[in-house]
């Protein structure tokens, strides 16, 4: 394309196409709006084509981590597995574009590289030189999209293949014969590390912070089991909606694991009886106490129980300890679902490297020279995360009302009313920003009341023939005032945890609780309660 093409003005532009970007699509074409996506890639699926690692596998039921606004889509759809693996749901996303037409209005491998708010207009710059003039622009950039690569010393030096699990080749990688190092033990790392440990030589597992981390008990579902499922679908997704993280576990009891409602005190059990627990249940004898999420004293109680399971799978009792997390409590980071982690490490070609124990000083031409020496490998994956929540939306360049520049307003941490606006940013929206429940829930439901709310409201302003939307700083300083309200005082801000959610992973990030942790059914009623007081906190011009 050449130079600073200028396009005719549309009337809304999307950025990605992941399950966001595809439904925001779909819902804003059904509006009558001349609209365009523009995707970095070179196809759909968001998160679920880029993170195509080894073991890539979803958290939620995967009868639940779908879409439900078109039931004849959910009745066409067979899910295969209680726990979706990202192929199956990377071809979900395929067939959703394809059965909508999606593609013909999504332009690939187009990345966004400024977008400036003058005159009651966005103008969105792209990576290959055209402009873009639009009345909307929603932002349905993810929240785990920007890859972090940790700086570390001599890291262009290392000669063998480098991965980051975050970008993965599609052509898939052969790791038979090969020594891998893998630096990190989140989801990824944890999902990772068994799947590389049948192919490859030796693999070393270089683990800063050892993680919680829950067997998936993952099996295919029966046909049985998805005809119940179909002929449910109503009432499950009412149920979903309503819920605290927009999920009802629908399906992981399927088969006969069991799954357990918390309804007992832990601060109440005898060391005795919590042995004997573990004894029968192992990793899943904490599920059974309710106080675990905010009382620390009962927090650590569920922590002993989880080492005690650690060191009974794992043989060697060096590797046991340093497996074994601690100082930190259970479930204030993203609760990690695994096959066979620990188990792995009972394998004569894995071995763990305890950073606790020495930390990384660099990267050498051959591998990791650690404080506890070197440790030399022929392929090295970063397992390292991402810049969350916030990461995509700070690179693009983004400038509202009188040039100011988002990354100034978000300079101690994101500021938004609701997590779908910014004041100062008028006719922007971001789907599953900041300040909602996005990654406290299941994404495809948060995703599905965004869409709906800001479709909703678009309409309602092409109605009522407003020009501009936008929040108000006081509704902005509330908003922000309740979502740290609400987290206080749960283990999810304990000053011991260095979480994602908090920005703790990436260096000089401010330290602020991002999510919005009152649960997807009381947001869903606070927004939809808004939008029926013509759109409270927010400003609608004509
Ligand atoms: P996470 O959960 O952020 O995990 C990243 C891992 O990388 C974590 O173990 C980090 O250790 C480790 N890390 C990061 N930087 C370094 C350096 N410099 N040295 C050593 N180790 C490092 O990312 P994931 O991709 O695994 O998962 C993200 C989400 O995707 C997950 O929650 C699911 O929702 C899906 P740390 O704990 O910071 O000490």
């Amino acid at each position: 394309m050449s130079d600073k093409v200028q396009s005719a003005e549309l009337d809304a532009i999307i950025v990605g196409a992941g399950f966001s970007g595809m439904y925001m699509l779909y819902k804003l074409r059904n509006l009558g709006l001349n609209v365009r996506v523009l995707e970095a890639a070179a196809d759909v699926g968001g998160t679920w084509y880029w993170n195509r690692y080894p073991g890539a596998r979803c958290d939620v039921s995967s009868v639940e981590y779908s879409y439900s606004f078109s039931d004849e889509l959910q009745q066409a759809w067979s899910w295969t597995e209680v726990m979706a693996g990202q192929p199956e749901i990377l071809e979900y996303a395929g067939q959703v574009a394809d059965k909508f037409d999606l593609r013909s209005d999504i332009q690939f491998e187009t990345r966004v590289i400024a977008a400036n708010y003058d005159e009651n207009r966005w103008r969105i710059e792209t990576d290959d030189g055209e402009t873009i003039v639009t009345r909307f622009c929603i932002m349905a950039t993810g929240c785990l999209s920007v890859p972090n690569t940790p700086e570390i010393e001599g890291a262009d030096n290392f000669k063998g293949a480098i991965y980051h699990t975050g970008r993965w080749p599609h052509e898939g990688v052969d790791f038979t014969g090969v020594r891998v190092g893998i630096i990190g033990t989140g989801s990824s790392g944890i999902q990772a590390v068994p799947e590389i440990a049948k192919e490859a030589k030796h693999l070393a597992v270089f683990q800063r912070t050892p993680n919680y981390t829950m067997p998936a008990h993952n099996k295919p579902l029966t046909d049985e089991f998805v005809k119940e499922v179909k002929a449910n679908y109503a009432g499950i997704r009412q149920q979903q909606r309503a819920s605290l993280a927009g999920m009802i576990g629908y399906g992981f009891g399927f088969g006969g694991v069991e799954t357990t409602e918390p309804v007992d005190s832990i601060l109440d059990t005898s060391a005795d009886e919590r042995v004997e627990l573990v004894d029968k249940r192992g990793f899943g004898a904490i599920h059974k106490f309710v106080d675990i999420g905010l009382d620390m004293d009962a927090n650590e109680m569920a922590c002993d129980m989880y080492r005690d399971q650690v060191g009974r799978i794992v043989n060697d009792p060096e590797t046991a300890e340093g497996l074994m997390p601690r100082d930190y409590p259970i479930g204030c980071k993203r609760p990690v679902i695994d096959t066979h982690y620990y188990d792995t490490f009972n394998r004569d070609n894995v071995s763990l490297v305890d950073l606790r124990k020495g930390g990384i000083e660099k990267i050498t031409e051959t591998g990791i020279q650690t404080e506890q020496g070197l440790f030399e490998f022929d392929a090295l994956i970063y397992a390292t995360g991402f810049d969350a929540m916030t990461g995509a939306l700070l690179r693009m360049n983004i400038k509202g009302r009188d040039g100011v520049a988002l990354s100034d307003v978000w300079e101690s941490g994101p500021r938004t009313y609701l997590g779908l606006q910014i004041n100062g940013f008028p006719n922007m929206f971001t789907i599953t920003g900041p300040g909602s429940p996005s990654v406290l829930s299941n994404m495809m439901v948060s995703i599905e009341q965004h869409v709906d709310w800001i479709s909703d409201c678009i309409e309602h302003m092409e109605k009522n023939q407003y020009r501009t939307i936008e929040a108000t700083e006081q509704a902005v300083e509330e908003w922000i005032a309740h979502v740290n309200d609400v987290a206080t005082g749960t283990m999810l801000t304990a000053p011991s945890c260095n979480s994602w959610y908090l920005g703790a992973n990436i260096p000089g990030k401010p330290r602020i609780f991002m999510p919005y942790v009152g649960g997807v059914g009381v947001y869903r009623e606070k927004c939809d309660q808004i939008a029926s007081n013509n759109y409270e906190g927010f400003q609608l011009s004509a």
